[in-house]
């Protein structure tokens, strides 16, 4: 049976299209609206699991949530593709971004772009979260000047896992941008077939989520 990938708009959900894509697995995608003005999941979301976030991944009688639970389960199904480096440094730091994209940058995110919905009142609480941010983003950068992928010489899921977070920050976070290794990171993750064929479906430019 046809993996199932339920896919939010402008969002996270995105990477789990693109490791799909990578690792070529056949899968379908349905994709969602957010809400115009409180750009939150529809409720329908909540009938494939009670918390109705995206990504979910179903797979026959299997409901997969969890970004990094989804990208175990489908590494853990593929060859070693995209693994854990065997390099111990290299494997080190595959496991650091794999969770630190979710754990330490995206939350920052999540809360600037919350913030920002807000309006006048919030502004230094925004300031204060983009402060943090930049400190992040600038060592993300730094680290990005030693090598061309997260973990070393080889692109990996750690790659894709970042790939969100750095694209949402470069774009939504409302930071003055700066940062030339990140440009060039993004443009090495953009020249990629799979992340074409990726976004292609989980952003149709002309077509609406439904
Ligand atoms: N840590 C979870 C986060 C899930 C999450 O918050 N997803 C967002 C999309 S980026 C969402 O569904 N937002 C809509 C909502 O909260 O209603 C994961 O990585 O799967």
């Amino acid at each position: 049976m046809t993996m199932i990938v339920h896919h939010l708009e402008k969002s996270r959900s995105q990477r789990i299209v693109w490791l799909l894509e990578e690792l070529g697995e056949a899968y379908e995608i349905k994709r969602y609206a957010r809400d115009p003005v409180t750009a939150s999941a529809p409720a329908l979301l909540k009938t494939l699991h009670p918390l109705g976030k995206a990504p979910i991944l179903q797979d026959g009688a299997k409901t997969v949530v969890e970004s990094g639970a989804i990208f175990d389960y489908l590494l853990a199904r593929s060859d070693h593709r995209l693994r854990k480096p065997d390099d111990a440094e290299e494997g080190l730091r595959y496991t650091h971004f794999m969770h630190y994209a979710d754990g330490s940058i995206m939350p920052l995110i999540v809360t600037v772009v919350t913030l920002g919905r807000m309006g006048d009142a919030v502004q230094q609480g925004i300031m204060a979260v983009r402060k943090g941010l930049a400190a992040h983003l600038a060592w993300v950068d730094q680290e990005l000047g030693t090598r061309p992928w997260f973990a070393g010489n080889s692109f990996t899921a750690a790659d894709i896992m970042m790939s969100f977070p750095l694209e949402a920050a470069r774009v939504r976070a409302g930071l003055d941008w700066s940062y030339a290794n990140i440009d060039a990171w993004l443009g090495r993750i953009h020249a990629r077939g799979a992340y074409q064929r990726a976004l292609a479906q989980a952003e149709p430019a002309d077509q609406p989520a439904s």
